[in-house]
């Protein structure tokens, strides 16, 4: 039966203009809600930042999360971290500033920044379900030395709802890097946010100007609404 049949377009109320999506080749991509950068005592922390302003985006992913799950869309988790031995963390990011406790370092969660530790993983309510892909990235975009591109090409993936952790850093990277690479990015205005609530805010801007130079700006509300599920 025709009735019966799900949907595989949706249009989502975007700036600077409405998207259609083909839901299809449409992945939910989630830039680093990991502890380290959430909670007290992590990599963001030592930076001298005030993690609690991440806070708000937790809710926001979580609905998305669970209609992406519902609806079988591919959901594609990051980490920002690095190998125990450093390898792939280059002096001039661990020397960088002059933070309480440099990557590497022993912290409350484990070593700051490094892979495999307490501090390093996603935070229990967006945690990945076994089903989901997990891509460990070394840098702030999640294209550069990982496995990213060759997981959306097998996938047949042409849109990323984009969301995580910070505006102004990794999505931001991200979305540049997937927009060059000819990536629909549309990025979620409420499932995102920055230590500094300015760079937030001018963040997205830059993504949406100039007709979307890198691409569409939507709230997680009209990004429910177009993939038909209630936000109550
Ligand atoms: N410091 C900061 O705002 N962000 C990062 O270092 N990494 C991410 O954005 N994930």
């Amino acid at each position: 039966m025709l009735s019966s049949s799900k949907p595989t377009l949706g249009v989502i109320s975007a700036e600077p203009e409405p998207i259609m999506l083909d839901w299809p080749a449409t992945a939910l991509l989630i830039i680093d809600m990991q502890r380290d950068f959430m909670e007290p005592g992590g990599f963001g922390e030592t930076l001298g930042n005030d993690v609690s302003q991440l806070a708000r985006a937790v809710k926001p992913i979580s609905a998305v999360l669970k209609a992406a799950r519902d609806t079988g869309m591919l959901v594609i988790h990051t980490r920002e971290g690095h190998l125990p031995d450093l390898s792939d963390a280059p002096p001039a990011k661990v020397e960088r500033g002059a933070p309480s406790l440099r990557i590497g370092d022993p912290g409350p969660m484990g070593r700051i920044l490094i892979r495999g530790e307490a501090g390093h993983d996603i935070i229990p309510e967006l945690y990945p379900l076994d089903s989901e892909i997990v891509i460990d990235k070394p840098g702030k975009g999640a294209f550069y030395a990982t496995e990213l591109a060759d997981v959306l090409e097998k996938y047949g993936i042409e849109n990323l709802l984009v969301c995580g952790v910070t505006t102004e850093v990794c999505v931001n990277t991200t979305v540049r890097e997937a927009n060059d690479r000819g990536y629909r990015c549309v990025v979620m205005s409420d499932g995102c946010a920055s230590y500094f609530p300015e760079f937030h805010e001018m963040g997205l801007k830059m993504i949406k100007a100039q007709g979307g130079i890198f691409g569409w700006v939507a709230d997680s509300a009209a990004v429910l609404e177009a993939m038909k599920v209630s936000t109550t």
